[in-house]
């Protein structure tokens, strides 16, 4: 009986390995796989918008349409002042509203003179587009814009004429102000505004108005390496909420089916497993109540600790973080928020500046082909192109790490290599307390970055173990101690 039984296992196995890549080759990828724009915007993490308009100086947040450009002057623009800020916050870039709801361009674009062309700011010749682009690229942060599908300036809002305006300021966006990471697409749609004097309310038919298929693909040939954001990709979504906060799991792929932007029936907020897309999810929120600058709120300005909260809770769980800095009726970031911004930047370099786990040995249950470029010490090397991985038929293993001395702790860190899939389902933490392991953390997803807050541990030695569709193909490890 029992030759019987090994022998019908042997066969299993056999054919199970026949199919499987050979131990010495990576494993082949699982589910939808990030592409290289995708995978380029995953390693910035952490960007900010910068809302400002007519909003800034009329106090609004949606401004009506009807504002007259001579109300946009800020009195000392500081581009270099705005731009140092988020890099100094850490930031690896910045989105800029081009165009809000209210259809004022920040830039003199030639198919409207509802622009920065006809305002007293630099007697019409000034761009702020080009000025923080250029400031970006001095200060190595990408650069992004916002462009408002909703126009409530535009005479032809709700019409097809509207549309051929709308892409040919893409155009000029694309094409006049050197790399742009992103193109964000907001999916507040139609409503009441000025439209040319109409002075009405335009409804619109969000799934075939904007023809959305057309506008990705011009987007894609004029700047092949830009992310497009809506609610529902195509390349990253929104979280599903304006506080920064990612689902606990978040998963990077999702079903986003017919859904269009401002339109979805798909889990903003978890993402969705399995997925048929790789679309993974941006958490966005502003330092402020309000996304535009307004003087009544400068001293509600998120606290160093909120800001680390969110950090934990975007980035923390596979997501990107846009953090919204509104630039002041001077046109530069308000003293409170750069103090605010940084203190969370001190917390933060003070955290992660050690990873305490970095000299441990470790041991893994498996790993494919015996070791060499798939071995357990990959995950420790401080590299998201290398990682640990197993044989094809592992899902459920282990990794064991000692410290060497005991060591306090109080975040974990755990990085999956992408261009392989979302592999991993799930994950736990123990803790070795001298005679047997406690666990101290669990979770589910953990796709481009994983960070868990625990109790203080202090322990000379940890277990991770983990549970996969497809075996896990972990990039880093890290534990680390906050102030
Ligand atoms: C929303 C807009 O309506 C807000 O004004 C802001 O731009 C935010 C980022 O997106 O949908």
């Amino acid at each position: 009986m029992r030759t019987l039984l090994n022998w019908i296992a042997s066969i299993a196995l056999g054919a199970s390995l026949a199919l499987a890549a050979p131990a010495t080759e990576p494993p082949k990828p699982y589910g939808p796989v990030p592409t290289a724009r995708q995978l380029r915007w995953h390693e910035m993490e952490f960007y900010g918008f910068l809302h400002f308009t007519v909003n800034t100086f009329t106090d609004k947040e949606w401004g009506y349409g009807d504002e007259d450009p001579a109300v946009f002057n800020p009195t000392d623009f500081d581009a270099d002042q705005i731009v140092r800020t988020a890099r100094d916050a850490g930031m690896r870039g910045l989105i800029l509203t081009a165009k809000h709801h209210d259809g004022f361009c920040l830039w003199p674009s030639r198919h409207t003179e509802h622009s920065v062309r006809n305002s007293p700011w630099k007697a019409g010749r000034g761009d702020v587009v080009r000025e923080i682009s250029d400031a970006c690229r001095r200060h190595r942060l990408r650069f992004g814009v916002y462009l408002s599908p909703w126009d409530r300036n535009h005479a032809e809002y709700g019409r097809p004429a509207y549309i051929a305006y709308y892409r040919n300021q893409l155009r000029e966006l694309l094409t006049q102000y050197g790399d742009v990471f992103t193109v964000w697409f907001d999916g507040a749609n139609g409503g009441d505004g000025y439209y040319g004097g109409a002075r009405e309310t335009r409804r619109i038919d969000n799934r075939t108005y904007y023809d959305w298929g057309r506008t990705w693909q011009l987007v894609r040939e004029l700047m092949p390496m830009a992310v497009m954001f809506s609610d529902v990709g195509p390349d990253f979504r929104w979280i599903g909420n304006e506080r920064g906060i990612a689902g606990e799991p978040c998963w990077a792929t999702l079903n986003p089916g017919d859904g269009v932007p401002g339109n979805t029936r798909a889990n903003l907020n978890h993402g969705e497993r399995p997925g048929t897309h790789w679309i993974p999810g941006e958490c966005d929120v502003s330092i402020r109540p309000g996304w535009f600058y307004h003087a009544k709120e400068d001293r509600q300005v998120k606290t160093p600790a909120q800001l680390l909260d969110i950090y934990y809770q975007s980035v923390g769980r596979g997501a990107c973080l846009n953090l919204n800095l509104p630039p002041d009726r001077r046109g530069r970031i308000h003293e409170n928020d750069v103090a605010v911004l940084r203190e969370f930047r001190r917390l933060w370099d003070a955290t992660f500046a050690r990873n305490l786990a970095a000299g441990a040995r470790v041991t893994a249950a498996n790993t494919r082909g015996g070791g060499g470029r798939f071995s357990a010490r990959q995950v420790l090397d401080g590299r998201r192109d290398s990682y640990w991985t197993t044989g094809d038929e592992v899902a459920v293993t282990e990794i064991v790490f000692e410290l060497g001395a005991p060591a306090t702790f109080n975040v974990v860190d755990l990085r999956e290599y992408l261009p392989l899939g979302q592999r991993i389902e799930a994950f736990a933490l123990d803790q070795w307390n001298g005679g047997q392991w406690n666990e101290i953390a669990r979770g589910t997803s953990i796709g481009n970055r994983r960070l868990l807050r625990v109790s203080p541990v202090t322990t000379g030695k940890v277990r991770l173990r983990i549970t996969a569709a497809a075996c896990p193909a972990l990039s880093e490890f890290g534990l680390y101690r906050e102030p």
